[in-house]
């Protein structure tokens, strides 16, 4: 899934969520503005978010549905300041893929479209499909945006990132101040 959305990273900043997503877009398509995630299930979105609060520059978080779920209420809070350049591209496999999918709640009960709706984010789109996935990424052009992207359990096989945490986050403030 992330190899149809790479093209829209470009020059953006992309927080990524942690474990598999983070080495998948390494390696598709590193760049400096790339923050790789580490450890900290639940916050990819809450960074993401603050990050859009202190810049102009785009930014995408590449978010999970078990991470979501950690942390919903960060949903809301990002609805309730309603940062212009902000997307949320919610990576929902049902399952919490980089530790053995695992089935999240979005199997049984749980609609991450619904709930971002419900917490008052003004763009929701539900995504399934290359086509899709291309159309939700271009637009709308301005406003805060989520996207619920449809993917099947499974994970790419890809190695591990070969940087430093600390230059990675060195590497993405130079970006964001530059
Ligand atoms: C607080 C905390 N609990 C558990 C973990 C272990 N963990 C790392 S990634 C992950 C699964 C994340 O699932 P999801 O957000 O759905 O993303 P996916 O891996 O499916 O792409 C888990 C449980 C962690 N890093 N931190």
């Amino acid at each position: 899934m992330l190899e149809v959305i790479a093209p829209y990273l470009d020059s953006k900043v992309v927080v990524c969520n942690l474990g598999i997503p983070s080495k998948e877009l390494y390696a598709l398509t590193h760049q400096s503005s790339n923050f790789y995630m580490l450890g900290s299930m639940g916050m990819a979105t809450p960074i993401g978010l603050g990050i859009s609060l202190s810049t102009n520059k785009e930014v995408v978080v590449i978010d999970g549905d078990g991470s979501i779920l950690m942390n919903p209420g960060t949903l809301a809070t990002a609805a309730h300041l309603n940062p212009p350049h902000l997307t949320i591209f919610a990576v929902d496999n049902s399952s919490y893929g980089s530790t053995g999918e695992q089935p999240t709640l979005t199997v049984s009960c749980v609609d991450l479209a619904l709930l971002a709706r419900g917490c008052g984010i003004p763009n929701v789109m539900k995504a399934a499909g290359k086509k899709q996935l291309v159309d939700a990424m271009k637009g709308p052009a301005h406003g805060l945006k989520f996207i619920h992207a449809l993917a099947l359990p499974g994970n790419a096989k890809v190695p591990n990132i070969p940087l430093h945490h600390l230059e990675v986050k060195k590497l993405v403030m130079e970006f964001i101040a530059s």
